[in-house]
Formats: C-alpha cells, structure tokens, sequence
C-alpha cells in the first residue's frame, strides 16, 4: 500500500506539522490502511553520550530537514511513497537518566508499534546505545533467528567496549551487548568508517574476533576495489536473510556533520556515503536506525540533513527489495 503524502506541489513543504518526511503520523493512519510497512519513530536520549551531550534533541531536527526530501529516489529509480506504506510514530518514552531504563522503556513502545508480524521500524536517535532497543525489536519481528541478524554499521568507532564509567549500556558498547543477546550475528556484520585515534586497541580485538569485518576508512582512501570486494563477500554471505542497518552519522567526516557528539576527522563526505549506500542496491531489512544527530553543534542543519537523507536511503534499499 502507497503512502498518503502530501505533493510538494500543492501544500508547501514549509508548512504543517513535522513528521519523517510528511508521512502521516501513525495514529492518525485509517483502519483499512492499517497496518502500514515502515513505522519512522524518534528515542529522543543521550544519556549513553560519552562526549559531548544533545543527541537528544536530534529526531526533532532529523525531522525538520527531511521536510524536504521528496518521493522519488531518482538513482535508485524508484518512488519510495509507492513503494510501501509510512507513518511516523512519535518518540518513544525515555528515562533520562538511565540507559537500562530507556532501553527497557523504547523495547516495549516500539514493540507495540504497527504489526509485529508486518511493520518494519525506523529509529531515529538519540546517541547510539539506543539501537539496541530497535535491535532487540527487530530481531523479534524477524521471527528471532537463533543465528541474530546480520548487520551493516556504518561508524567512526565500533562500539564494542565493555563498559565506560562502569555503563555497560553507553554510546559504545550498543554493538557488544547485542551480539551477546544473540540479535546481532557478528560473522555477518560488516562495519563501514572506522578510524582512530583509539582509547585501547581490546575494541577492535573482540570485533574482529568475533568474525567482524571491519572496513576502515583508511581502506576506502587507499583501495576502493577492496572495499567493493568486502561488500561483494558480506552480501553473499546474507543470501536473502533480513539485515539491520545502523548508521552512526560520525561516520561522516565533521566537515560534512559537525553536528554530533564524538566527532572524527578523516571521514567519508556525505556524497560518498550514499554512493556507498545505494552499492548495496537493493536488500531486504529488518529494521534499521540513523543515530547521534546533535542540532547544537550543528551548522545550517547539514547534519541533520545528512541524517534524513541517509534514512531515505536505507528505507529505498528495502523498497527496491520489493520489487
Ligand atoms: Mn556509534
């Protein structure tokens, strides 16, 4: 079923209410157009920020600059609206001042969201420990494979610290706790953008053996044909199993998006992310997340609107699946 957006056309992008890209807020859907395929909803926490905070207020600047993302993915050659079916859920509760809390409280929102046995869901952060959240959701919807999902993060850090200032459920340890939750399979997971300077070098050590293939930026600058190839291997390895997408928009080199909370210099341009992206043509997905979004230190809204065209495009891989 299509998605009841509004032409650009005829009601200015400028004006109403700011859901994901002016889809229709979930509760607002009509019965008979129940239940829809993506459900886009916002985890508005920073409190797992080991740097500097406000990621908080980033699915309220994510929305606002994708007022301006129109329907139609002209590269990938489809209308995303057409697709499937959209809706904004809202933000789930949080608990400010405790990630456990948060977890447990975004878990049981976004599990009633939609149709578990249908709907597909969209975070949008919040700093990175609230993906595992939508992880846990995911793999739920994806009929709990015993394996865990396969995974592409896209990331200037690997976030698999044990814990930082005894938090075990931060910013950087999202991706070890959901491989030891069995959500995450870590012999399917290809991590994209990481680079140092590094805290430890144990991070990397338990990623890579853990089966990990970690694709460093400094891969992407010296040999793009390699790159290719480890993309080319990852999706052999997924066959037709769902994946989940985590994009940590530090991946982004600071130049591009300022806007976050523990920058890092030397990576990708926006336009050579969604190149990256749109590589992997088309895939099936189990959910996905566009995380640490931080307006404050955000110049002229480019990281946020990085952030919105990035989700665009991880929601056109799934349309293009349908096909
Ligand atoms: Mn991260």
């Amino acid at each position: 079923m299509p998605t009841d957006l509004p032409s650009g056309r005829v009601q200015p992008r400028f004006a109403g209410i700011a859901t994901f890209m002016r889809v229709p807020l979930l509760a607002l859907v009509r019965p008979e157009h129940q239940p829809v395929d993506w459900v886009i909803y916002g985890v508005p926490f920073d409190g797992g920020t080991t740097y500097h905070p406000g990621a908080r207020f980033g699915p309220r600047a994510i929305r606002d600059a994708s007022q301006y993302i129109k329907p139609i993915n002209f590269e990938a050659e489809l209308d995303l609206a057409r697709e499937f079916s959209m809706a904004d859920g809202g933000d789930a509760p949080v608990a400010p001042f405790s990630c456990e809390g948060t977890l447990e409280s975004v878990v049981e929102f976004a599990e009633d969201l939609g149709d578990p046995s249908r709907t597909k869901l969209l975070a949008l952060g919040g700093d990175h420990s609230i993906a595992l959240a939508n992880i846990r959701v995911a793999w739920e919807r994806a009929g709990r494979p015993a394996s865990g999902l396969p995974l592409l993060h896209f990331d200037a850090h690997l976030d698999t610290a044990e814990a930082i200032w005894d938090e075990r459920y931060g910013h950087a340890s999202f991706l070890r706790r959901g491989i030891e939750d069995g959500c995450i399979d870590p012999e399917r997971t290809l991590s994209i953008g990481f680079r140092g300077p590094l805290n430890t070098m144990e991070d990397l050590e338990y990623a890579t053996g853990k089966g990990i293939e970690v694709v460093p930026m400094s891969r992407w600058i010296d040999d793009r044909k390699g790159v290719d190839r480890s993309i080319a291997q990852w999706r052999a390895s997924i066959n037709q199993d769902p994946v989940y997408v985590t994009f940590d928009i530090d991946c982004i080199d600071p130049a591009f998006a300022p806007g976050t909370g523990t920058p890092c210099c030397g990576g990708f341009s926006t336009a050579e992310v969604l190149s990256i992206l749109r590589r992997f043509e088309t895939m099936r997905l189990a959910g996905a997340d566009v995380v640490e979004v931080c307006p404050s230190r955000d110049v002229a809204e480019i990281t946020a609107l990085a952030a919105s065209h990035v989700a665009f495009e991880i929601l056109s891989l799934d349309a293009g699946s349908r096909g």
